[in-house]
């Protein structure tokens, strides 16, 4: 494992407010970033958003307002959605800001000088919303986009090019000798036979059909393609190319370990043309890039235009940050595409969060009281069913890790999921009342160690997505300082004489019915 860790989102266009599919992909980030910080692995965290372009400055130009003007509105607003759903985000990049134009100005001319770039002209068909060139194979005989399915039409330009094929067999080494590079790994097979196989042209890198962009210092008719500039933010935001490079040379280092989190729609720039544009400045290449799916509401794709966007600002009021977090972290395989739907969203909290760990602490903090005065008690002389929790928690830490630093964060939390479900069913099998009645005091003893220890257990393994409930389970189970430590996930039972006091319930019932009809009465 490495010991630097850096892990990117999308920078996201503030062309209109965030919607639940950015907090998905955000939020993913989050957790894994969390859980590398929890195991002691240096990281940093970059979200940001990518403001230039000509969808920009049409949008601006509709609301009456300067695209400067509406950018700084819109960026303050995913601003403040990141902190309303404590994302642990080390920074925060705006393309706008000097330290990133500046930069990728420079970029351009060393690109150019290493004859990696050259002017010519372009012929083709544009969309116009995704700010994309496509040949007449990819749009096929209805002309729409491949990538969002929208018209195209056809248009010429003078541009400066990027010549994808002096890099293309550098770049098919680089897949090859790095099997993970892109996952899951059915993108790797669509990259190769949707966009390379059939022939990669050269990516035209400039517009000049518009101003809103980076200006290119060799040729002032032309500003920077969107992708080109928006790209480059991974490194401008580490101070590549200026005095300030310390995070650069630590977090674009060989010792870290660099991720770029991405959705199925940006796949292609992120694993065809970036890696190209690294190699002509002669950097690194990132290790992984993850694609999560593309989430829709009721099976609709989520959009403003067909109102059924749902912003993750009223959730979280209603419901919690924590419990938001956990819908989106655990619902969809991190990887697949999904649905959102607001009875998915009642029963995912009520069987996990309510049913399983809530019930389960609740649970145990009324027998501690009830039996022992709140003391935990010790373990001593475990049976055949502590020993068995013992050691599925062994396993359950050691699976979870290993899926974790897979960026498997679903299937990680699916083990701990089972540890509770297990401990849960532990409980009905001790019979702890029985034991109680019939005074079997040892016995009784050893129940309550084993429920407090999965639930610590669990509770820190939780933690990248329940940010909020760590604290209040530990202060609920009087863990101190030492005890908080993650490495006490490989020890056992080791709580005995701890104070337990009984808090609020940790994640109350939903009522389906109820809350479908207030998520539906939000969307917009
Ligand atoms: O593409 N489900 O920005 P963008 C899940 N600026 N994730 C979703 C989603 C959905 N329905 N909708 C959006 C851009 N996303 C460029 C990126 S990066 C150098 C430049 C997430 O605002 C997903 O991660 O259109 C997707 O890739 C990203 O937002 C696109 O955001």
């Amino acid at each position: 494992m490495k010991n630097k860790f850096y892990i990117t989102t999308p920078i996201y266009y503030p062309s209109a407010e965030a919607h639940i599919g950015h907090a998905y992909c955000t939020t993913m980030c989050d957790i894994l970033a969390r859980y590398k910080r929890m195991r002691g692995v240096e990281t940093y965290f970059l979200t940001g958003t990518d403001e230039h372009g000509e969808k920009i400055q049409k949008k601006a130009a509709e609301a009456g307002v300067t695209p400067q003007q509406y950018v700084d509105d819109i960026a303050a607003k995913f601003k403040n959605l990141w902190k309303a759903m404590k994302i642990s985000n080390d920074d925060f990049i705006r393309t706008t800001e000097e330290r990133h134009t500046k930069v990728v100005q420079n970029i351009f001319s060393k690109l150019y000088k290493n004859e990696d770039i050259y002017l010519g002209k372009y012929e083709g068909w544009y969309c116009t919303p995704c700010e994309s060139f496509w040949t007449d194979t990819q749009v096929g005989e209805d002309h729409l986009c491949p990538d969002c399915g929208r018209p195209v039409h056809k248009d010429t330009e003078e541009c400066y090019f990027f010549k994808t094929q002096k890099y293309l067999p550098s770049l098919l080494k680089y897949y090859d000798e790095n099997p993970k590079f892109i996952t899951p790994v059915a993108r790797k097979n669509e990259m190769l036979n949707t966009f390379i196989k059939p022939g990669l042209d050269d990516l035209s890198i400039s517009r000049t059909t518009f101003d809103w962009g980076i200006p290119v210092k060799e040729n002032n008719r032309h500003v920077m393609y969107v992708w080109l500039d928006a790209l480059c933010n991974y490194i401008t935001a580490l101070g590549y190319d200026t005095e300030h490079h310390e995070l650069f040379d630590k977090f674009w280092g060989e010792d870290s370990e660099i991720v770029h989190v991405v959705g199925a729609d940006i796949t292609r720039f992120h694993t065809i043309y970036w890696p190209m544009f690294l190699q002509g400045l002669g950097l690194r290449l990132p290790d992984r890039v993850f694609v999560h799916g593309l989430l829709d509401l009721n099976g609709e794709k989520m959009s403003k235009s067909r109102g059924n966007v749902v912003s993750p600002i009223p959730l979280i009021e209603r419901y919690g940050v924590d419990t938001v977090r956990w819908f989106l972290a655990k619902e969809f395989s991190f990887g697949s595409d999904g649905r959102f739907s607001p009875e998915l969203f009642a029963e995912r909290i009520n069987v996990d969060l309510a049913n399983n760990f809530g019930n389960l602490v609740n649970r145990t903090t009324a027998m501690i009281n009830k039996y022992f005065g709140g003391k935990v008690p010790a373990l001593s002389n475990p049976g055949e069913k502590e020993k068995f929790i013992e050691d599925l928690t062994g396993k359950t830490v050691r699976k979870y890790e290993a899926l974790m630093d897979d960026l498997q964060p679903t299937e990680a939390f699916d083990e701990v999921i089972n540890l509770l479900n297990s401990t849960n069913k532990y409980i009905e099998e001790s019979q702890p009342w029985v034991l109680s009645k019939e005074n079997r005091v040892e016995e009784l003893g050893n129940v309550m160690a084993v429920l407090v220890n999965s639930i610590i257990t669990c509770t820190k393994l939780l933690s990248p997505a329940l940010v909020e409930t760590q604290d209040k389970v530990f202060a609920m189970f009087g863990l101190s300082k030492e005890q908080q430590q993650y490495d006490y996930v490989n020890k056992f039972c080791v709580y005995e004489g701890n104070v337990v006091s009984k808090g609020e319930p940790l994640f109350p019932r939903l009522d389906v019915k109820i809350e479908t009809d207030f998520i539906n009465s939000i969307s917009h």
